[in-house]
């Protein structure tokens, strides 16, 4: 039996963090966290790069860049879409969600996905350090331990032979 190994250790691995400016208070607490646990899973700080957007409709654009680029194990996305009176809600939540999962699958990068979609504030609030935790280490932790499995992966270990 084979079991791909993957891990939690950052060391070695660089990183982008694509972060939308929209909601800033709210994101701000999202990429701290991130790059937190980026650090404390030991990237180096000059491995971790920050692109700030203007809004979360733009991450992919900006993720997309990065990714063709080769330079990074895997990119962390990060924003707050809250939703209003309005459609405009959907059409950035599918934007972003659609945009991103196409960009992992074109460039085989892993993307942690830390886009909030909230219907307020409050629920965004829960989820930046409040009772849900925060979303921006959590997709931190994911896009290390995708780093290391997905090269795994496209090069299996040989069967032990017995
Ligand atoms: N962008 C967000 O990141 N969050 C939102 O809640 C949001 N709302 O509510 O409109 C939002 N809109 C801007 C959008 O992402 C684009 O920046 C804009 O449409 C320009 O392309």
């Amino acid at each position: 039996m084979i079991v791909y190994e993957t891990s939690e250790d950052a060391r070695g691995l660089s990183f982008a963090v694509v972060v939308s400016r929209f909601n800033h208070l709210i994101s701000a607490k999202l990429l701290d966290a991130a790059v937190a646990e980026l650090g404390e899973r030991g990237a180096s700080s000059d491995d971790i790069h920050v692109a700030w957007v203007p809004g979360a409709f733009e991450i992919p654009q900006a993720a997309r860049v990065l990714a063709a680029s080769g330079r990074y194990a895997a990119i962390v996305a990060l924003g707050a879409v809250i939703r209003g009176g309005t459609p405009h809600f959907d059409y950035v939540c599918r934007g972003v969600t659609d945009g991103l999962r196409e960009v992992m699958h074109d460039h085989r990068v892993p993307i942690g996905f830390g886009v909030l979609t909230t219907d307020d504030v409050e629920q965004a609030l829960a989820r930046v350090g409040g009772d849900a935790g925060n979303k921006g280490q959590e997709a931190a932790r994911v896009a290390i331990e995708m780093a290391r499995l997905i090269p795994a992966l496209a090069d299996p270990p040989a069967a032990e032979s017995k």
